[in-house]
Protein backbone atom coordinates (compact mmCIF):
# COMPACT_ATOMS: atom_id res chain seq x y z
CA UNK A 1 0.00 0.00 0.00
CA UNK A 2 1.26 3.21 -0.76
CA UNK A 3 2.71 5.55 1.94
CA UNK A 4 0.42 8.59 0.55
CA UNK A 5 -3.40 8.58 1.43
CA UNK A 6 -5.23 11.14 -0.42
CA UNK A 7 -8.72 11.67 2.17
CA UNK A 8 -11.74 13.86 0.56
CA UNK A 9 -14.53 14.45 2.49
CA UNK A 10 -17.40 15.64 1.71
CA UNK A 11 -18.26 19.12 0.85
CA UNK A 12 -20.81 20.73 3.49
CA UNK A 13 -23.11 22.99 1.65
CA UNK A 14 -22.67 26.50 2.65
CA UNK A 15 -26.16 27.21 3.32
CA UNK A 16 -26.51 26.67 6.92
CA UNK A 17 -24.52 25.98 10.28
CA UNK A 18 -22.90 22.84 10.71
CA UNK A 19 -24.70 20.80 13.78
CA UNK A 20 -23.51 17.64 15.74
CA UNK A 21 -24.80 15.21 12.55
CA UNK A 22 -22.17 16.66 10.38
CA UNK A 23 -19.38 16.18 12.82
CA UNK A 24 -20.27 13.18 14.13
CA UNK A 25 -21.04 11.28 11.00
CA UNK A 26 -18.29 13.18 8.44
CA UNK A 27 -15.74 15.73 10.01
CA UNK A 28 -14.77 13.90 13.47
CA UNK A 29 -14.23 10.22 11.74
CA UNK A 30 -12.26 11.72 8.74
CA UNK A 31 -10.20 13.74 11.31
CA UNK A 32 -9.39 10.66 13.74
CA UNK A 33 -8.74 8.79 10.33
CA UNK A 34 -6.16 11.53 9.30
CA UNK A 35 -4.64 11.45 12.87
CA UNK A 36 -3.98 8.34 12.34
CA UNK A 37 -2.49 7.81 9.04
CA UNK A 38 0.16 10.67 10.14
CA UNK A 39 1.10 9.08 13.54
CA UNK A 40 1.41 6.04 11.35
CA UNK A 41 4.42 8.14 9.52
CA UNK A 42 1.91 7.95 6.23
CA UNK A 43 1.94 11.27 4.18
CA UNK A 44 -1.68 12.24 4.19
CA UNK A 45 -3.64 14.41 1.85
CA UNK A 46 -6.66 15.76 3.39
CA UNK A 47 -9.50 18.09 1.64
CA UNK A 48 -13.11 19.41 2.10
CA UNK A 49 -14.28 22.36 1.84
CA UNK A 50 -17.76 24.21 0.89
CA UNK A 51 -20.23 23.55 -2.14
CA UNK A 52 -21.11 27.05 -2.67
CA UNK A 53 -23.37 26.10 -6.28
CA UNK A 54 -26.78 24.55 -6.68
CA UNK A 55 -30.36 25.04 -5.41
CA UNK A 56 -29.51 24.35 -2.26
CA UNK A 57 -27.50 27.93 -2.03
CA UNK A 58 -30.40 29.63 -3.70
CA UNK A 59 -33.52 28.12 -1.34
CA UNK A 60 -31.70 30.06 1.31
CA UNK A 61 -30.79 33.10 -0.21
CA UNK A 62 -34.59 33.58 -1.97
CA UNK A 63 -35.66 32.81 1.58
CA UNK A 64 -33.58 35.58 3.43
CA UNK A 65 -33.47 37.94 0.31
CA UNK A 66 -29.90 38.33 -0.09
CA UNK A 67 -27.75 37.16 -3.00
CA UNK A 68 -26.37 33.27 -2.69
CA UNK A 69 -22.70 35.12 -2.96
CA UNK A 70 -23.34 36.59 0.39
CA UNK A 71 -25.01 33.25 1.81
CA UNK A 72 -21.62 31.35 0.75
CA UNK A 73 -19.64 34.05 2.17
CA UNK A 74 -20.97 33.69 5.32
CA UNK A 75 -20.84 29.87 5.46
CA UNK A 76 -17.34 29.32 4.23
CA UNK A 77 -16.64 31.72 6.52
CA UNK A 78 -17.76 29.96 9.49
CA UNK A 79 -17.67 26.62 8.55
CA UNK A 80 -13.53 27.09 8.01
CA UNK A 81 -13.75 28.60 11.55
CA UNK A 82 -15.96 25.76 12.87
CA UNK A 83 -13.58 22.87 11.88
CA UNK A 84 -10.74 24.97 13.25
CA UNK A 85 -12.34 25.04 16.58
CA UNK A 86 -13.43 21.39 16.79
CA UNK A 87 -9.45 20.41 15.77
CA UNK A 88 -10.59 19.17 12.09
CA UNK A 89 -7.25 19.15 10.82
CA UNK A 90 -7.79 19.82 6.93
CA UNK A 91 -4.17 20.26 4.90
CA UNK A 92 -6.63 22.24 2.57
CA UNK A 93 -10.54 23.73 3.46
CA UNK A 94 -11.27 25.30 0.29
CA UNK A 95 -14.46 26.47 -1.64
CA UNK A 96 -16.50 25.76 -5.29
CA UNK A 97 -16.26 29.41 -6.30
CA UNK A 98 -12.91 29.51 -7.00
CA UNK A 99 -11.71 30.61 -10.26
CA UNK A 100 -9.46 27.97 -10.60
CA UNK A 101 -11.93 25.09 -9.61
CA UNK A 102 -14.94 26.88 -12.16
CA UNK A 103 -12.06 26.06 -14.81
CA UNK A 104 -11.20 22.75 -13.83
CA UNK A 105 -15.00 21.95 -13.81
CA UNK A 106 -15.50 23.35 -17.11
CA UNK A 107 -12.44 21.48 -18.92
CA UNK A 108 -13.53 18.16 -17.58
CA UNK A 109 -17.52 19.20 -19.10
CA UNK A 110 -15.91 19.68 -22.33
CA UNK A 111 -13.58 16.23 -22.54
CA UNK A 112 -16.55 14.47 -21.60
CA UNK A 113 -19.10 16.30 -23.82
CA UNK A 114 -15.81 15.60 -26.84
CA UNK A 115 -16.01 11.86 -25.71
CA UNK A 116 -19.54 12.00 -26.26
CA UNK A 117 -19.93 10.56 -22.79
CA UNK A 118 -22.11 13.93 -22.12
CA UNK A 119 -24.90 14.29 -24.91
CA UNK A 120 -27.71 16.22 -25.93
CA UNK A 121 -31.31 15.23 -24.61
CA UNK A 122 -34.69 17.14 -24.67
CA UNK A 123 -37.00 16.48 -22.10
CA UNK A 124 -39.60 17.29 -19.39
CA UNK A 125 -39.29 19.42 -16.99
CA UNK A 126 -41.32 20.96 -14.46
CA UNK A 127 -42.70 24.42 -14.87
CA UNK A 128 -44.17 26.39 -12.52
CA UNK A 129 -46.37 29.37 -14.49
CA UNK A 130 -47.03 31.42 -11.61
CA UNK A 131 -43.04 31.69 -11.34
CA UNK A 132 -42.45 31.74 -14.49
CA UNK A 133 -39.53 29.28 -13.90
CA UNK A 134 -38.37 25.50 -14.63
CA UNK A 135 -38.30 24.02 -11.07
CA UNK A 136 -34.75 22.09 -10.89
CA UNK A 137 -34.10 20.02 -7.70
CA UNK A 138 -34.90 22.02 -4.36
CA UNK A 139 -37.29 24.02 -6.16
CA UNK A 140 -39.74 21.13 -6.23
CA UNK A 141 -41.06 19.13 -3.93
CA UNK A 142 -43.61 15.21 -4.07
CA UNK A 143 -43.75 12.14 -3.54
CA UNK A 144 -41.46 9.66 -4.05
CA UNK A 145 -42.23 6.46 -6.20
CA UNK A 146 -40.11 4.13 -4.49
CA UNK A 147 -40.62 4.91 -0.61
CA UNK A 148 -43.65 6.81 -0.46
CA UNK A 149 -42.13 10.01 1.48
CA UNK A 150 -44.12 13.08 0.96
CA UNK A 151 -41.25 15.57 1.20
CA UNK A 152 -38.72 14.28 -1.69
CA UNK A 153 -36.76 16.46 -3.82
CA UNK A 154 -36.11 16.75 -7.41
CA UNK A 155 -33.13 15.11 -7.18
CA UNK A 156 -32.95 12.38 -4.42
CA UNK A 157 -35.70 11.46 -1.93
CA UNK A 158 -33.47 11.99 1.54
CA UNK A 159 -35.42 8.77 3.15
CA UNK A 160 -34.74 6.22 0.97
CA UNK A 161 -31.62 8.15 -0.88
CA UNK A 162 -32.56 6.86 -4.14
CA UNK A 163 -31.73 9.55 -6.98
CA UNK A 164 -34.45 11.30 -8.04
CA UNK A 165 -35.65 12.80 -11.73
CA UNK A 166 -38.16 15.68 -10.90
CA UNK A 167 -39.85 13.82 -13.68
CA UNK A 168 -40.64 10.53 -11.45
CA UNK A 169 -42.09 12.32 -8.24
CA UNK A 170 -45.99 11.98 -7.82
CA UNK A 171 -48.19 14.57 -6.69
CA UNK A 172 -45.63 17.59 -7.12
CA UNK A 173 -45.93 21.39 -6.29
CA UNK A 174 -43.72 24.03 -6.58
CA UNK A 175 -41.13 24.59 -2.99
CA UNK A 176 -41.31 28.42 -3.78
CA UNK A 177 -45.41 29.23 -4.34
CA UNK A 178 -46.96 25.69 -3.74
CA UNK A 179 -48.47 25.37 -7.33
CA UNK A 180 -48.67 22.82 -9.47
CA UNK A 181 -45.99 22.76 -11.58
CA UNK A 182 -46.50 21.46 -15.58
CA UNK A 183 -44.34 19.54 -17.10
CA UNK A 184 -42.45 21.59 -20.27
CA UNK A 185 -40.22 20.09 -22.96
CA UNK A 186 -36.68 21.37 -22.48
CA UNK A 187 -32.88 20.57 -23.85
CA UNK A 188 -30.40 19.52 -21.17
CA UNK A 189 -26.86 17.71 -21.29
CA UNK A 190 -27.09 14.18 -20.09
CA UNK A 191 -23.73 12.54 -18.55
CA UNK A 192 -23.84 8.85 -19.83
CA UNK A 193 -23.84 6.50 -16.68
CA UNK A 194 -25.09 3.76 -18.29
CA UNK A 195 -21.69 3.68 -20.78
CA UNK A 196 -19.66 2.51 -17.37
CA UNK A 197 -22.47 0.06 -15.35
CA UNK A 198 -20.74 -3.10 -16.53
CA UNK A 199 -16.89 -1.59 -15.54
CA UNK A 200 -18.48 -0.21 -12.48
CA UNK A 201 -20.15 -3.28 -11.18
CA UNK A 202 -16.53 -4.96 -11.29
CA UNK A 203 -14.74 -2.27 -9.53
CA UNK A 204 -17.10 -2.59 -6.57
CA UNK A 205 -17.54 -6.84 -6.67
CA UNK A 206 -14.37 -7.34 -4.79
CA UNK A 207 -14.24 -4.31 -2.26
CA UNK A 208 -14.92 -7.31 0.36
CA UNK A 209 -12.65 -4.87 2.47
CA UNK A 210 -15.29 -2.04 2.66
CA UNK A 211 -18.13 -1.77 5.06
CA UNK A 212 -20.53 -4.38 4.18
CA UNK A 213 -23.21 -2.33 3.94
CA UNK A 214 -21.15 0.42 1.80
CA UNK A 215 -20.62 -2.16 -0.25
CA UNK A 216 -23.84 -4.57 -0.48
CA UNK A 217 -25.69 -1.03 -1.17
CA UNK A 218 -23.66 0.00 -4.14
CA UNK A 219 -23.67 -3.13 -5.75
CA UNK A 220 -27.42 -3.92 -5.18
CA UNK A 221 -28.08 -0.12 -6.80
CA UNK A 222 -25.78 -1.02 -10.05
CA UNK A 223 -27.60 -4.19 -10.34
CA UNK A 224 -30.66 -2.36 -10.85
CA UNK A 225 -29.23 -0.72 -13.93
CA UNK A 226 -28.09 2.94 -14.24
CA UNK A 227 -30.30 5.30 -16.10
CA UNK A 228 -28.33 8.45 -17.45
CA UNK A 229 -28.96 11.89 -15.76
CA UNK A 230 -29.20 15.40 -16.76
CA UNK A 231 -25.66 17.41 -15.68
CA UNK A 232 -27.35 21.10 -16.76
CA UNK A 233 -29.61 22.94 -14.68
CA UNK A 234 -32.45 25.68 -15.21
CA UNK A 235 -30.49 28.19 -12.67
CA UNK A 236 -28.60 31.05 -13.34
CA UNK A 237 -26.40 30.21 -9.80
CA UNK A 238 -23.49 28.07 -10.94
CA UNK A 239 -20.71 27.17 -13.08
CA UNK A 240 -21.25 28.34 -16.74
CA UNK A 241 -21.67 25.82 -18.87
CA UNK A 242 -19.00 25.15 -21.85
CA UNK A 243 -21.16 24.01 -24.99
CA UNK A 244 -22.98 26.91 -27.38
CA UNK A 245 -26.52 26.57 -26.61
CA UNK A 246 -26.28 26.16 -23.27
CA UNK A 247 -25.26 30.22 -22.10
CA UNK A 248 -29.09 30.34 -19.80
CA UNK A 249 -28.29 26.86 -17.81
CA UNK A 250 -25.71 26.13 -15.45
CA UNK A 251 -24.22 22.91 -14.48
CA UNK A 252 -25.67 20.79 -11.73
CA UNK A 253 -24.17 21.09 -8.73
CA UNK A 254 -23.07 17.68 -8.06
CA UNK A 255 -20.76 17.14 -11.06
CA UNK A 256 -18.73 20.88 -9.88
CA UNK A 257 -18.95 19.52 -6.29
CA UNK A 258 -17.50 15.97 -6.98
CA UNK A 259 -15.06 17.34 -9.36
CA UNK A 260 -13.52 19.66 -6.06
CA UNK A 261 -11.71 16.80 -5.35
CA UNK A 262 -9.75 16.46 -8.26
CA UNK A 263 -9.56 20.33 -7.96
CA UNK A 264 -8.17 20.53 -4.57
CA UNK A 265 -5.56 17.82 -5.39
CA UNK A 266 -3.98 20.14 -8.63
CA UNK A 267 -5.43 18.09 -11.27
CA UNK A 268 -4.18 20.01 -14.32
CA UNK A 269 -2.54 23.08 -11.96
CA UNK A 270 0.10 20.72 -9.87
CA UNK A 271 0.70 17.56 -11.38
CA UNK A 272 3.53 16.65 -9.12
CA UNK A 273 0.80 17.23 -6.30
CA UNK A 274 -1.80 15.49 -7.83
CA UNK A 275 0.87 12.37 -9.37
CA UNK A 276 2.09 12.24 -5.89
CA UNK A 277 -1.82 11.71 -4.00
CA UNK A 278 -4.22 10.79 -6.31
CA UNK A 279 -2.32 8.45 -9.53
CA UNK A 280 0.58 7.11 -6.73
CA UNK A 281 -1.48 7.32 -3.43
CA UNK A 282 -4.40 5.60 -1.75
CA UNK A 283 -7.78 7.27 -2.27
CA UNK A 284 -10.22 7.15 0.47
CA UNK A 285 -13.59 9.27 0.53
CA UNK A 286 -15.55 10.05 3.87
CA UNK A 287 -19.46 10.89 4.32
CA UNK A 288 -22.65 10.95 5.40
CA UNK A 289 -24.85 7.67 3.88
CA UNK A 290 -27.09 9.98 2.34
CA UNK A 291 -25.19 11.18 -0.43
CA UNK A 292 -23.31 7.69 -0.91
CA UNK A 293 -24.77 7.18 -4.45
CA UNK A 294 -23.14 10.38 -5.88
CA UNK A 295 -19.90 8.84 -4.68
CA UNK A 296 -20.18 5.43 -5.26
CA UNK A 297 -21.93 5.43 -8.85
CA UNK A 298 -21.92 9.44 -10.16
CA UNK A 299 -18.18 9.93 -8.98
CA UNK A 300 -16.31 6.84 -10.27
CA UNK A 301 -18.31 7.46 -13.83
CA UNK A 302 -17.18 10.91 -13.53
CA UNK A 303 -13.47 9.42 -13.26
CA UNK A 304 -13.70 6.23 -15.56
CA UNK A 305 -15.11 8.97 -18.42
CA UNK A 306 -12.11 11.05 -17.19
CA UNK A 307 -9.50 8.22 -17.98
CA UNK A 308 -8.44 8.81 -13.68
CA UNK A 309 -8.07 5.97 -11.49
CA UNK A 310 -11.21 5.46 -9.14
CA UNK A 311 -11.27 5.50 -5.33
CA UNK A 312 -10.15 2.91 -3.20
CA UNK A 313 -12.06 3.00 -0.22
CA UNK A 314 -15.84 4.73 0.06
CA UNK A 315 -16.33 5.05 4.30
CA UNK A 316 -20.11 5.94 4.92
CA UNK A 317 -21.32 6.74 8.08
CA UNK A 318 -25.22 6.95 9.35
CA UNK A 319 -26.59 9.53 10.72
CA UNK A 320 -27.11 10.25 14.48
CA UNK A 321 -30.66 10.60 15.07
CA UNK A 322 -32.60 12.60 17.66
CA UNK A 323 -35.69 10.33 19.76
CA UNK A 324 -34.91 8.53 16.08
CA UNK A 325 -35.32 11.50 13.93
CA UNK A 326 -32.22 12.42 11.45
CA UNK A 327 -31.36 15.95 13.01
CA UNK A 328 -31.72 18.69 10.71
CA UNK A 329 -32.39 22.35 10.59
CA UNK A 330 -35.83 22.60 9.30
CA UNK A 331 -37.15 19.71 11.77
CA UNK A 332 -35.02 22.48 14.58
CA UNK A 333 -33.77 19.41 16.50
CA UNK A 334 -30.32 19.85 16.12
CA UNK A 335 -27.03 20.59 18.58
CA UNK A 336 -24.95 23.14 18.06
CA UNK A 337 -21.53 21.83 18.50
CA UNK A 338 -19.61 24.69 19.02
CA UNK A 339 -21.75 25.47 22.17
CA UNK A 340 -21.03 22.03 23.90
CA UNK A 341 -17.13 22.46 23.40
CA UNK A 342 -17.32 25.82 25.36
CA UNK A 343 -19.24 24.14 27.48
CA UNK A 344 -16.95 20.95 27.95
CA UNK A 345 -13.69 21.45 26.17
CA UNK A 346 -13.29 20.24 22.61
CA UNK A 347 -11.12 16.90 23.61
CA UNK A 348 -14.08 16.01 25.59
CA UNK A 349 -16.63 16.42 23.10
CA UNK A 350 -14.85 15.00 20.15
CA UNK A 351 -14.17 11.90 22.79
CA UNK A 352 -17.97 11.57 23.67
CA UNK A 353 -18.65 11.92 20.01
CA UNK A 354 -15.79 9.15 19.22
CA UNK A 355 -17.03 7.35 22.16
N1 LIG B 1 -22.72 19.25 -0.32
C1 LIG B 1 -24.17 17.33 0.26
C2 LIG B 1 -24.03 17.64 1.71
O1 LIG B 1 -23.65 18.74 2.08
C3 LIG B 1 -23.05 17.85 -0.60
C4 LIG B 1 -21.79 17.01 -0.44
C5 LIG B 1 -20.88 17.20 -1.66
S1 LIG B 1 -19.51 16.08 -1.54
C6 LIG B 1 -18.94 16.10 -3.19
O2 LIG B 1 -24.34 16.74 2.47
ZN1 LIG C 1 -44.15 28.41 -8.21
Amino acid sequence: MSNKIFIGVAWPYANGSLHLGHIAGCYLPADIFARYNRLKGRDVLMVSGSDEHGTPITITADAEKITPQKVVDRYNKEHTENMEQLGISFDLFTRTTTKNHESVVQDLFSTLYKKKYIYKKSMNAHYCKNCSRFLPDRYIEGTCPHCHETGARGDQCDRCGKLLDSSELEDVRCKLCGGTPVLQNTEHLFFSLSSFESKLLKWVKNKKYWKSNVQKFTYNWLKGGLKDRAVTRDLSWGIKVPVPGFEKKRIYVWFDALTNYLTAVGYENNEEMFSKFWKDGEIVHLLGKDILRFHAIIWPCMLLAAGEKLPEKIVAHGWWTVAGEKMSKSKGNVVDTIQEIEKYGVDAFRYFLLS
